[in-house]
């Protein structure tokens, strides 16, 4: 049987309403992804029968909100195939991930030891890791990308040293949709004793991540990626690495026992989830999990590469297209532009036409510097886009170039 798309349309609202007129066509899923009614309807459940503050009350209400939010906890170690419960921690998105891991290396690192960043990486996986260097004295060195914006993995044998403390990289480019290598480089890594913390935004509703396979030492990604609520994400690290990180923010939840003398903190997956968490975003969290599960991370990712391979063939017959990173291991993003104009203007053009893209630098400056450009128009597709879709691009998109030229 094939892929019932039509049929999981239908599970989206939001695809059935009109822009400017016309009808939806949402390639913005890098971005965000839309919600299916499954994840909408966890999260109306919640706050319609289930709200309460979790971990705290003796009352019924109380323990249904706590043992819905654990169950998604469970729901995600399983998704991700994680060793124990207490490896997920329960995040704002992976920014708040990567600041988590970024701020417990102040305390770890050492003047001249090394972090090791690849050069397409969103900010969030770049920022937090300066801010480190700066307040500790360690070294950024880039793992700088070829042509094509992969990783130029030959550099990484002359970089990696007996000072490397830490890879951070990105399991998929969301500038450019390139597949990293990580299982190579979490080799690589580990048998000279560095660890690798990859973010997995990109990934983890396109790729089937097993952790313990990858034997990676953190992994981090944001819910609405993945069909899920914002504002809540995921991170996951080895027990032990966890439990040797200091906290990130001090609060209720994340202690022990708490006198003016000092405090002792709680154990993982407490000690780093401070305050009143986003109870309904794990909920929904944990719906968008099942949701995916439903259908498969397998299929989803056969299907997507067809609309990969059609979307990539079809833009290429536009004249003056150039793609960036156009390789055969990548995600469904077209990141692309047309000589002589510029992204924005396409964006716009395509925006009155009911076409959701994302124009500019995505978060990702490096990538663009290192193209000399000023941005790219991205098309970044999911497993509710259809080839019909593709075309109506297609054609918005020559009629841009019409237009503009
Ligand atoms: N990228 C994009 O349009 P947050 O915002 O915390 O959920 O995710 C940050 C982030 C980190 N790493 C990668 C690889 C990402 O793609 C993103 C978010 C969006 O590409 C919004 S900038």
């Amino acid at each position: 049987m094939g892929f019932a798309v039509e049929k999981i349309r239908a599970d989206f609202p939001i695809l059935q309403r009109q822009v400017h007129n016309k009808p939806l066509i949402y390639f913005d899923n890098a971005a965000t992804s839309q919600k299916p009614k499954a994840v909408i309807d966890a999260l109306v459940h919640y706050y319609s029968f289930q709200n309460a503050n979790i971990h705290r009350g003796v009352h019924a209400l109380s323990q249904e909100a706590t043992d819905a939010y654990e169950q998604a906890r469970d729901q995600l170690q399983h998704f991700f195939n994680a060793r124990h419960r207490q490896e997920i921690i329960f995040t704002a998105g992976t920014t708040h991930s990567i600041n988590i891991v970024a701020h417990g290396y102040r305390s770890i690192l050492k003047p001249g030891d090394e972090i090791i960043v690849g050069q397409a990486e969103h900010h969030s996986n770049i920022v937090p890791w300066q801010m480190a260097c700066d307040l500790t004295g360690a070294v950024l060195k880039v793992l700088p990308i070829d042509n094509n914006g992969q990783l130029k993995l030959q550099a990484l044998n002359e970089l990696l040293g007996v000072k490397t403390k830490l890879i951070v990289v990105n399991h998929v480019s969301n500038a450019l949709g390139t597949i990293n290598p990580i299982e190579e480089i979490i080799e690589k890594a580990h048998s000279i004793g560095a660890k690798v913390l990859v973010d997995g935004a990109q990934a983890s509703s396109h790729i089937k991540v097993d952790l313990q396979k990858l034997n990676v030492d953190y992994y981090t990604t944001s819910a609405h990626k993945m069909c899920g609520p914002t504002g809540v994400g995921m991170l996951y690290g080895k027990k032990a690495l966890l439990e040797a990180l200091p906290p990130y923010q001090g609060g209720g939840e994340m202690i022990k026992e708490v006198y003016f003398e000092g405090t002792t903190y709680a154990g993982l997956p407490h000690k780093f989830e401070a305050g009143t968490p986003n109870i309904a975003g794990g909920i929904g969290f944990g719906a968008a999990i099942l949701y995916l599960n439903s259908i498969g991370l397998e299929e989803i990712a056969a299907y997507e590469h067809d609309l990969l391979v059609y979307a990539t063939d079809e833009l290429k017959q536009i004249q003056g297209l150039k793609i960036y990173g156009d390789v055969v291991e990548k995600t469904a993003v077209v990141s692309f532009n047309i000589e002589g104009i510029h992204p924005y203007d396409v964006g716009t053009l395509l925006d009155q036409m009911g076409i959701a893209v994302r124009t500019g630098q995505h978060c990702a400056q490096p990538v663009m510097d290192f193209y000399g450009i000023p941005g790219t128009v991205r098309a970044s597709l999911a497993f509710y886009n259809t080839k019909e879709e593709i075309d109506i691009l297609v054609k918005g998109v020559q009629r841009a170039v019409n237009m503009l030229l």
